[in-house]
């Protein structure tokens, strides 16, 4: 039987044309195959079969213009199966997707009980003060201490948690705290033992932060000027070295490996450990931070510079941690995906306490939560301190960081006290120990550990009677001993263990240590730690027996590393862990194979001629994508990142056809079920839909874009923005990327000054090209043409994957429509070069001008080499300008290579090439601040003029935006005339007449005045 498939609800649209018909008549179609792309003047999609069949006869042709109901094809279907009877797509997903989510809830409720363990009596008693009812409280405590014992944790929150909604029906005003007291999270009892040897763990740890402290002040001998740090990592090298000697697994060839994201200042540690590995030998050492000459150890983690060594550039601070929960959402994804296994791999990043108070920091822990992340643990090591000083002297960083991380649905793990400090509070029978630990400051802590036992004793036991008595006991030394938690291995261990195991959330490691830890007077807790980089001998004597390396005082002297011998117990130790844990790390590696090359035919759409039909060069994007989705070893490898401006480049269409990621599908209808390109969440969603939130968007991206290495599987990511909110807006997460090696498409859309016409100052770009030349290993283009565009994304493809180069692109794309034509001949090296000669007009033959344009003003150039041919007898030479930035760069290097080689024929450059034999002055006009052209004028040696839209962009429409920037065909006429009369080539009053013909008013101040 046959049946008609109609064209379905496409929202607001009528009147749709038809750009391509992508079956025949005969063909078998299955449900969902795409039949026929539809594209309206702001989006273009693809319209699926609802049934299975053969096509009978097609009832339209390119060009025709549909709407809602119109008749697309005749389907003899199959036998009525059970699929062309089916439900709606959309209907069945619901239901099965409401299923899965059934069965997922029942999961839930399976509370999984804690075993129960054994406890001796409750911690904290409760004190009289503050206490109308002591007894009562006391009976509710035991009560609360018996459920524990008898029944587990699960049961005691339940009942707290009944009682706390019982309260409030009841109308009680519980004031909310989401702190717990300031002690460890985990109780001794609960802690998990490491099975490692302490003693020789400890031994080690004390030869590598040595060697640590060595590196940098021998570095500094050399040169003062060096610096480095030492108190970082001294403050950290417990929480390094658990991980090392325990937890991190390497990458191989049977596992995908761990992410570790070192907190910046602390790399000498990490090249300290990689030394006593062996890979890394000691002049290398005394090359820390001597970058220049090859093999020396980069100040911080540097990809860029270390590319075998480092995976992440964490330094700047607050990038980290945002990159670090991105990438750990995006391992779920390419899981989800199906193009990773899940192996459990685990995203680890190492932040200090004052580097969370970037908002970066703390700006997506929200997803973290909400996106389930528990392949995701922080290590905040919090030595209260910062650069100037404390972080929190009159608070508690580790209670702040508490309340917001639980706020936000995280596991919180505070790591407070170390072992010294059990029984200390074991015996706190009257709570008062714990009263002052949460009463003390973090300026006080500070202060304390930079002073002595004595100190402590009399400062923070000697506030109550009660503490007083219970250290009475203990020596100064003894109170000294009293360790923090970030020191202690075995406290670190358990709570590593911990937050290894946890599921169905991030997890949080709050660890307090000192900072500058062994440092002695000079270094340890005092406000100058962090850029202590000189230790004088008496502090190295002191360190050394701090930590009792063996070395005599005449290697202290020379400050002499210490590495044990190949077959010592340490070496081997440290060795063997790295061998369980799968190899060294970190170490960045490459083993993706590189995705196919799309068939060159893949964009040969592009390179015809639209005809009548305008197009903004977005929607060419938009149909270039779609094609690429059909080829099938690009598809899967797309990635298109969009912070909520699908709609705006008429990207909608992908939400349908290749759904939105959504880590738990869609629980829900959407509103638009019934139209085409509804809103569609799927776990295996393809696009990465990031709400407003371009920092989290980049974020996501360079975690795609670094997927060849942190995976071993080559993606194609394209982030697409409103090219305002790009560099401007997260510059230094885009230089990461470079450093990090990215290779991905960076798409700023609605772009240019005048172009996007009725958004205003804060939207309107005219400088983000100038900002992407800043760095060094990114390629831009402002290219005018569909054509353009798909020379300059297909050599993207083949530099990025083919030739395998660090590299990545940023495109602009625009809103402005307008025909595009066919691709010229022989143009695509001048495309990708930055430059070729679009079009001639040669009337008269006499006097010539050279007109170079950018971007959309390309076109306001061509308008103005009409006028002036016609109107004024002028030929002219159009050039279509891809991009200045690249142009600069290549004049750039020639002329180094000519001064280099004074002796020898100069070279030209590319612009030299092209305009050298061309006669006139030159004229340069670009959507973007004039200097974004001046980066050519050194490599010219003809007069040479340039125009842009320097200047805040303000709301209006496109023509009068272009007249106030006087990037219109009419003052490029006026300038071009009068340029001429500079030359002498012309008489000024052409100038002067065409002035006066477009009402241009010579006293108008400059753009960037008003
Ligand atoms: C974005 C940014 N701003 C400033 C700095 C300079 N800086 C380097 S370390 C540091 C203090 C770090 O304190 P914290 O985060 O507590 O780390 P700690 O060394 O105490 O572990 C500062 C201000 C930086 N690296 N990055
Ligand atoms: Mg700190």
């Amino acid at each position: 039987m046959s049946e008609k498939l109609l064209v379905p609800d496409i929202g607001d649209f009528e009147e749709v044309e038809v750009i391509e018909i992508l079956v025949k008549q005969g063909d078998q179609i299955k449900v969902n195959d795409p039949v026929v792309t539809i594209e309206s003047d702001k989006s273009s999609v693809e319209i699926p079969s609802t049934m299975s069949g053969k096509i009978e006869n097609i009832a339209i042709k390119v060009g025709d213009k549909v709407s809602k109901d119109d008749l697309l094809l005749n389907v003899s279907l199959h036998n009525k199966s059970a699929e062309d009877k089916s439900i709606p797509k959309d209907t069945e997903s619901i239901i099965s997707k409401a299923e899965a989510a059934m069965l997922e809830k029942k999961k839930e409720i399976v509370v999984s009980q804690e075993p129960v363990k054994k406890k001796e009596r409750s911690i904290i008693q409760v004190t009289k003060n503050g206490d109308i009812d002591p007894l009562e409280t006391q009976d509710w405590l035991e009560s609360l201490s018996a459920v524990i014992s008898k029944d587990g944790n699960q049961r005691a929150h339940f009942l707290i948690k009944e009682l706390i909604n019982k309260a409030y029906r009841e109308g009680a005003n519980i004031p909310y705290t989401q702190n717990t007291p300031y002690i460890n999270t985990i109780p001794p009892e609960a802690e998990v033992k490491s099975n490692g040897d302490q003693n020789i763990e400890r031994r080690i740890r004390s030869l590598i932060r040595w060697n640590a402290a060595a590196m940098v002040v021998r570095a500094n001998k050399k040169f003062p000027e060096l610096g480095g740090h030492i108190g970082t990592f001294a403050s950290a090298a417990t929480l390094y070295d658990v991980g090392m000697n325990h937890f991190w697994r390497a990458k191989n060839n049977k596992f995908g490996g761990d992410l570790v994201y070192f907190q910046g200042h602390s790399a000498p540690g990490i090249y300290a450990r990689a030394f006593l590995e062996g890979r890394l030998n000691e002049k290398q050492l005394d090359s820390f931070r001597q970058e220049v000459k090859q093999g020396g150890l980069s100040s911080y983690p540097h990809p860029w510079l270390m590319p075998k060594f480092w995976q992440f550039p964490t330094v700047s601070m607050g990038l980290g941690p945002m990159l670090a929960i991105y990438q750990a959402r995006y391992m779920k994804y390419l899981i989800n995906r199906g193009l990773i296994k899940d192996e459990g791999r685990k995203v680890w990043a190492f932040l200090g306490d004052g580097e969370m108070d970037e908002p970066e920091s703390m700006g997506a822990i929200g997803l973290a939560a909400r996106e389930k992340l528990d392949n995701l643990i922080f290590v905040v090591n919090c030595n209260l301190q910062r650069l100037d000083g404390p972080v929190r002297g009159n608070g508690k960083i580790i209670q702040e960081l508490e309340g917001s991380f639980r706020g936000a649905g995280w596991n919180v793990i505070k790591v407070i006290w170390g072992t010294y400090w059990d029984s200390l509070i074991a015996n706190d029978k009257t709570g008062h120990l714990v009263k002052i630990m949460n009463e003390t400051v973090d300026g006080e802590y500070q202060a304390m550990k930079a002073r002595d036992g004595a100190y402590v004793r009399e400062k923070f036991f000697g506030k109550y009677p009660e503490t007083q008595e219970l250290v009475s006991s203990l020596s100064d030394k003894d109170i000294w001993r009293l360790n923090r938690g970030g020191h202690d291995p075995h406290k670190v261990y358990a709570a590593y263990d911990k937050a290894s195991k946890n599921q169905g959330s991030p997890t949080v490691i709050l660890a307090k240590t000192i900072k500058g830890y062994g440092m002695g007077k000079t270094g340890e807790s005092v406000n100058t730690t962090h850029q202590t980089k000189k230790l004088d001998i008496n502090d190295l004597m002191y360190y050394r027996d701090r930590f009792d390396v063996p070395l005599t005082d005449e290697q202290v002297r020379n400050i002499e590393y210490f590495k044990p011998e190949e077959k010592s117990p340490e070496i081997k130790y440290l060795k063997e862990r790295r061998l369980n844990l799968g190899g060294f790390l970190p170490e960045r590696t490459t083993y993706a194979k590189p995705v196919k090359a799309p068939s060159k035919d893949i964009f040969d759409f592009m390179k015809v001629s639209t005809g009548e039909k305008e197009m903004y060069t977005t929607m060419a994007l938009v149909r270039m994508f779609t094609n690429l989705l059909r080829d099938k070893n690009i598809s899967p490898r797309l990635v298109p990142i969009i912070p909520d401006e699908a709609r705006t480049f008429g990207m909608e269409g992908f939400f349908q056809k290749i759904g939105i990621y959504a880590h738990e599908g869609q629980k829900y209808e959407p509103e638009d079920a019934a139209q085409l390109s509804s809103y569609r969440e799927d776990k295996s969603g393809q696009v990465l839909e990031e709400g407003i939130n371009e920092a989290g968007a980049m974020s996501s991206w360079i975690a795609a874009a670094t997927s060849y290495t942190n995976h071993d599987i080559e993606m194609i990511p394209i982030y697409i923005f409103y090219s305002m909110f790009g560099f401007q807006r997260i510059g230094d997460l885009a230089w990461a990327a470079g450093d990090s090696q990215a290779r991905g498409f960076l798409i700023g859309a609605t772009a240019g000054r005048t172009t996007l016409a009725g958004e205003g100052l804060q939207h309107q770009d005219g400088h983000s090209h100038l900002l992407a030349s800043t760095i060094p290993n990114c390629v831009s283009y402002d290219p005018t043409f569909a054509y353009e565009l798909a020379v300059i994304l297909k050599e993207g493809l083949t530099r990025m994957h083919d030739k395998q180069e660090n590299i990545f692109y940023y495109v602009t794309v625009m809103n402005e429509n307008y025909k595009h034509p066919s691709i010229p001949r022989d143009c695509e090296k001048g495309i990708l070069k930055g430059m070729y000669l679009f079009k001639e007009f040669n009337n008269k033959g006499k006097i010539k001008i050279q007109l170079l344009g950018c971007g959309t003003i390309l076109r306001e150039m061509l308008a103005a080499a009409e006028v002036l041919s016609k109107d004024y007898g002028v030929d002219s030479d159009v050039w279509s300008v891809t991009s200045f930035n690249e142009l600069r760069r290549e004049g750039m290097e020639t002329e180094r290579k000519n001064l280099l080689n004074p002796g020898e024929k100069p070279k030209k450059s590319y612009v030299q090439e092209c305009l050298n034999k061309r006669d006139g002055p030159i004229i340069a006009a670009s959507d973007y601040m004039r200097s974004y052209a001046d980066q050519i004028r050194p490599y010219l040696s003809k007069p040479f003029y340039s125009f842009g839209t320097d200047g805040y962009g303000r709301s209006d429409s496109r023509k009068k935006l272009r007249e106030f920037f006087e990037v219109d065909k009419e003052h490029i006429v006026t300038y071009a005339l009068s340029a001429l009369a500079k030359e002498q080539l012309i008489s000024s009053k052409y100038a002067e007449k065409a002035m006066k013909k477009y009402n241009i008013d010579k006293e108008k101040p400059i753009p960037t005045e008003l």
